[in-house]
């Protein structure tokens, strides 16, 4: 069954709340105000693709099929930034640009198995602008990989102005997916003091 908007939103709430009483001993990055767009590029993902994410992995993992209890499991464990799931082809990391290399590399072994089945890699707007995207991007497109981007744009790097840094933001190519949002929560946590 596919999830809802509402679930996306309650789950988050759901971690907010624990985090807040000191329950989760490591960061946590929460999703918001994202839930219809990613709903809508979900469609388009099939259940046997692999997604790749990042530290703020919790909507994509929901959307992909780990199910809210393993996930929430996970994050109490401190897992947060770091859900990987093999029975669902998800894989992050909380190194900015760590999953690209590892995308690319999974998009030539499913291009090499002549799988039907691609790679989904989100990524944020201050990642989008590294030195290792522009190479994986190059190199997935002339090697004509199944391997897609989506930049998840809300203008910040932790708190640091994307746009301010570079000038100007570089172009994004049309076959990239892309979207803009305003953060709901800070960076990381929830914008409350925690005393573990
Ligand atoms: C190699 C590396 N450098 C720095 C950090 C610290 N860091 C974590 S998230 C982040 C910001 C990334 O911004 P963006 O790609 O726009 O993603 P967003 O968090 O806004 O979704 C930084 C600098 C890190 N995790 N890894």
């Amino acid at each position: 069954m596919s999830v809802t908007k509402k679930q996306l939103i309650e789950f988050e709430k759901k971690v907010k709340k624990v985090y807040e009483a000191g329950k989760i001993k490591a960061p946590v990055h929460l999703s918001g105000n994202n839930e219809d767009i990613l709903i809508e590029i979900f469609k388009s993902i099939d259940k046997n693709d692999w997604v790749f994410s990042s530290w703020r992995n919790h909507y994509h993992a929901l959307l992909h099929g780990i199910e809210e209890d393993v996930l929430f499991e996970k994050i109490l464990n401190g897992r947060s930034m770091s859900i990987n799931s093999k029975d669902r082809n998800f894989y992050s990391s909380s190194i900015v640009g760590g999953i690209i290399p590892i995308a690319l590399g999974s998009a030539l072994a499913l291009k090499k198995k002549k799988s039907e089945n691609k790679v989904w890699c989100f990524i944020g707007d201050m990642t989008f602008e590294t030195g290792i995207f522009h190479e994986c991007y190059k190199y997935a497109k002339n090697f004509n990989l199944p391997l897609k981007f989506v930049v998840e744009d809300n203008n910040l790097s932790t708190n640091t102005p994307t746009d301010l840094t570079w000038n100007k933001k570089s172009e994004i190519p049309s076959d990239i997916i892309y979207y803009k949002y305003e953060r709901l929560y800070p960076h990381h946590g929830t914008g409350s003091w925690v005393l573990f």
